[in-house]
C-alpha cells in the first residue's frame, strides 16, 4: 500500500467512502453516525488545506515576482493569463449552451415532477437566493474595493472566501512589486524568508496529503448520506448528463491545449495531476486544493513558481471554465421547464456574457457556481416569482454537478498556467517532484 501512487490512494478512499456512505443510508441512525463521528475528519482536511492557502500563495507570489527581475515581465504575464482565462471560460460557455439547446432535457417535464421538486427543495433554493442577494445588494465598485485589504491578517471568516485570497494576492503583488523597486541588498532578506516559507508550506502539502485517501474517505461518505429522495435525481439524468458531458468536453479540450502548446501528452499530465483532481472532486472546492493544485503544478509539471504563484491563485478565485459551462446549462435548462418565452437568441448571448462574470464572481467554495447562477437568470429577465422553482429544479443533482465542475476549474488553472509558463520559458521540461526521502535526508 505504501508504495501505490497517491491518486490510486485518494481513488481508493473515494470508492470505499461512496460505498460506505450507501450501507450507511440503509441502516438506522447510520446518517447521524457518518454526520457526527466520520464528517468532521474531512472538515479538518479542508481546514488545514485552507490553513495553508494564504501563506502559501504569499510565499509563492512574492518569490515569483522578485525572481521575475523585470516588471514589464509581470504585465506580460498579467496580460497572457487574463487573455486566455477570458478565451477559455467563453469557449467553455458556448460548448454549454451548444448541448442543452441540441439536447433540450428539461422540454416535456412533467407538472406533477416540477410541483414535487418545488415543495422538497423551495427552501434551500430560498437560501441560495438568499445568498446571491447579498452580492446584489453591495455596490456595482464593491468587488474592486474588497481586493484592498484593510490589514495583513486575512481571514477566510466570511462564507466565501473569496475577497480574502483576492486581498491576498493584491498585497502579495504590491510586496513583489516593492521588492523589485528597493536595492537589492535591502530586498534580500525578505526575499530568502519568502523562500524559506515557500519550501515550509510546500513540505506542509506534502504532510497534509499522507491523510488525503482518509479525509477522502470521511468527505466521500458524507456527500452520499446527503442524497434523499433518488426518484428526482432520475428526473434530473439529462440535465445532469448535458452538464457532465460538457465538462468531460472541457477536460479534452485542456489536454488538446496541452498537447499542442507543452507537447505533453494527457497521459503524463493526468498522471501527474489528478490527485489536485481527486481533491477537487472531492472537497468541491477550488480554494481548499488550491495548495495541492499549486505543489501539483509546481513540483509535478515542471512549471516555475514565479508564474505558477500568480497564475494558480488568480485562476482559483476569477477562472471557473466549469461553472460557467455549468451556468449556461441551467439557465438554459430552467427556461425549457418553466419559462420557455425566455428562450431567445438574444438571451442566450446575454448568457454568456453574464455567465462569464458570473464564474469571475463566483467564490472558489462548494455551490458557489449556484448562488451566482441567479446573477445570470436576473441578466435574462426571468421572472422574479419563479426563481425560487427555478433553483428548487437543479438542486437535487448540484453537490454532485459541483464536484464534476470543481475538476474543471482547477484543471483550467493548470492547463493556463502550463501554457502561460511554457510561452515564458518558464515549463522545466522534465521536473523531479521532491519525493518525502530525498527531501527528508538534506
Ligand atoms: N465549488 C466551486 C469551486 O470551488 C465551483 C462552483 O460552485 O461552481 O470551484
Amino acid at each position: 500500500m505504501k508504495k501505490l501512487a497517491l491518486h490510486w490512494k485518494i481513488i481508493i478512499g473515494m470508492v470505499l467512502g461512496i460505498i460506505f456512505g450507501f450501507l450507511m443510508n440503509s441502516v438506522d441512525g447510520g446518517k447521524g453516525f457518518v454526520g457526527d463521528w466520520i464528517a468532521p475528519f474531512g472538515k479538518i482536511f479542508i481546514n488545514l488545506l485552507k490553513l495553508i492557502a494564504v501563506p502559501l500563495i504569499l510565499a509563492s507570489l512574492i518569490k515569483g515576482i522578485s525572481d521575475l527581475k523585470d516588471i514589464s515581465k509581470i504585465k506580460t504575464m498579467g496580460l497572457r493569463t487574463i487573455g486566455i482565462y477570458i478565451g477559455t471560460t467563453v469557449i467553455a460557455i458556448i460548448i454549454g449552451l451548444s448541448i442543452v439547446n441540441i439536447v433540450k432535457p428539461g422540454e416535456g417535464m412533467p407538472q406533477e415532477t416540477i410541483d414535487k421538486i418545488k415543495t422538497t427543495y423551495q427552501g434551500n433554493a430560498d437560501v441560495m437566493i438568499g445568498k446571491a442577494k447579498v452580492t446584489q445588494d453591495a455596490g456595482p465598485l464593491q468587488a474592486l474595493v474588497d481586493i484592498f485589504p484593510s490589514n495583513i491578517f486575512f481571514s477566510f471568516s466570511d462564507a466565501n472566501g473569496k475577497p480574502a485570497m483576492l486581498q491576498v494576492i493584491f498585497f502579495a503583488l504590491f510586496v513583489g512589486i516593492c521588492l523589485l523597486l528597493i536595492p537589492v541588498k535591502k530586498a534580500k532578506p525578505l526575499v530568502d524568508f519568502f523562500d524559506s516559507l515557500n519550501e515550509v508550506v510546500m513540505k506542509m502539502v506534502d504532510l497534509i496529503m499522507l491523510f488525503a485517501p482518509y479525509a477522502v474517505f470521511a468527505l466521500m461518505a458524507n456527500v452520499i448520506i446527503a442524497f434523499d429522495d433518488t426518484t428526482i435525481l432520475v428526473k434530473l439524468l439529462g440535465y445532469a448528463a448535458c452538464v457532465v458531458f460538457g465538462l468531460f468536453l472541457m477536460i479534452c479540450f485542456y489536454l488538446l491545449l496541452i498537447k499542442i502548446f507543452t507537447k505533453k501528452s494527457p497521459l503524463w499530465f493526468l498522471q501527474r495531476f489528478s490527485p489536485a483532481q481527486l481533491l477537487a472532486f472531492s472537497t468541491s472546492s477550488s480554494a481548499a486544493t488550491l495548495p495541492v493544485t499549486m505543489e501539483r503544478v509546481e513540483e509535478h509539471l515542471g512549471v516555475d513558481k514565479e508564474v505558477s504563484g500568480f497564475v494558480l491563485p488568480v485562476g482559483a478565485t476569477v477562472n471557473m471554465d466549469g461553472t460557467s459551462l455549468y451556468q449556461g446549462i441551467a439557465a438554459v435548462f430552467i427556461m425549457q421547464v418553466i419559462w420557455p418565452e425566455g428562450l431567445t437568441f438574444t438571451n442566450q448571448l446575454v448568457i454568456v456574457g453574464t455567465a462569464l462574470l458570473a464564474s469571475i464572481g463566483s467564490a472558489a467554495v462548494p455551490s458557489a457556481g449556484m448562488v451566482m447562477l441567479v446573477i445570470v437568470l436576473e441578466a435574462i429577465g426571468f421572472p422574479p416569482e419563479l426563481l425560487p422553482i427555478g433553483l428548487a429544479l437543479i438542486f437535487a443533482v448540484d453537490r454532485p454537478l459541483d464536484m464534476c465542475r470543481t475538476v474543471v476549474n482547477v484543471t483550467g488553472d493548470a492547463t493556463v498556467s502550463m501554457i502561460v509558463a511554457k510561452s515564458l520559458g518558464k515549463l522545466h521540461d522534465n521536473p523531479k517532484p521532491k519525493e518525502w526521502d530525498d527531501n527528508y535526508e538534506n
